[in-house]
């Protein structure tokens, strides 16, 4: 086994939690979503909070930090590699737009996971060219336009996102619109598993929303 594999196993990804502030009601909002979140079945959980502060942001991630503790479900911090120490985090997850991998592991070392995000083929064909033990899974998408990323790139369709997915040899998670009615199409195409904003933190209910999501999973056939 790889270091790489080591520091992300393909399951961790299966319901990848990524909060919004905004649509979770207030920080308080995303710790409850995170709680709610976590008996739900989530696997991952990702601090996404573009507008914070660096304080705001480390006030946060102390407390999801705090819930996920003894859980066994990894925290990983979107985009603000100088701070995945201070709240303790397992990890980052950098844009094409943030930190260029290669520098976040030589910030970070050796142990933490660094996730990077892959909208099209000739991305993935720079990604490729990393040296091994860059980063730790794919992020790839979005798979769909969706509201909870203004500014996205262009949409990649189900089919485009399972062929990024089948040439990675990364860990593979789909992200943008991404629903419970998509985890069979998306686990028998290769996918890992489904990042989500909206179909927990845009719900009533994020610990049923969670679960629909983990069944879903877990129900559907791996067949790539
Ligand atoms: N990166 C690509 S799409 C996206 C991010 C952070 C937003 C996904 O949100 P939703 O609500 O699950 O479509």
């Amino acid at each position: 086994m790889s270091t790489a594999q080591a520091r992300m196993r393909p399951e961790d990804l299966a319901v990848y939690l990524v909060t919004d502030t905004e649509q979770c009601g207030g920080p308080g909002g995303v710790v409850e979503t995170v709680r709610r979140a976590l008996a739900g079945g989530a696997t991952l959980v990702q601090l996404r909070d573009p507008h914070a502060s660096d304080e705001e942001f480390v006030r946060l991630g102390l407390e999801l930090a705090d819930v996920l503790t003894g859980s066994g479900v990894p925290l990983i911090v979107d985009d603000r590699v100088h701070l995945v120490d201070e709240i303790g985090a397992d990890g980052v997850h950098v844009g094409q737009s943030d930190m260029p991998p290669a520098q976040a592991r030589a910030v970070l070392g050796p142990d933490a996971v660094i996730g990077w995000s892959v909208t099209n083929e000739a991305e993935l064909d720079a990604t490729l060219a990393l040296p091994e033990g860059t980063i730790d899974y794919l992020g790839l998408g979005p798979m769909r336009a969706t509201a909870s990323k203004p500014g996205h790139a262009d949409p990649l369709g189900m089919a485009r996102l399972a062929r990024l997915a089948r040439r990675s040899p990364w860990p593979t998670c789909a992200i943008g619109g991404v629903t419970s009615r998509d985890a069979a199409a998306l686990k028998a195409s290769g996918v890992d598993g489904m990042a989500v904003i909206s179909a927990i933190c845009g719900t009533d209910d994020p610990e049923a929303a969670t679960r629909e999501l983990t069944e879903a999973w877990a129900r559907a056939p791996r067949i790539a």
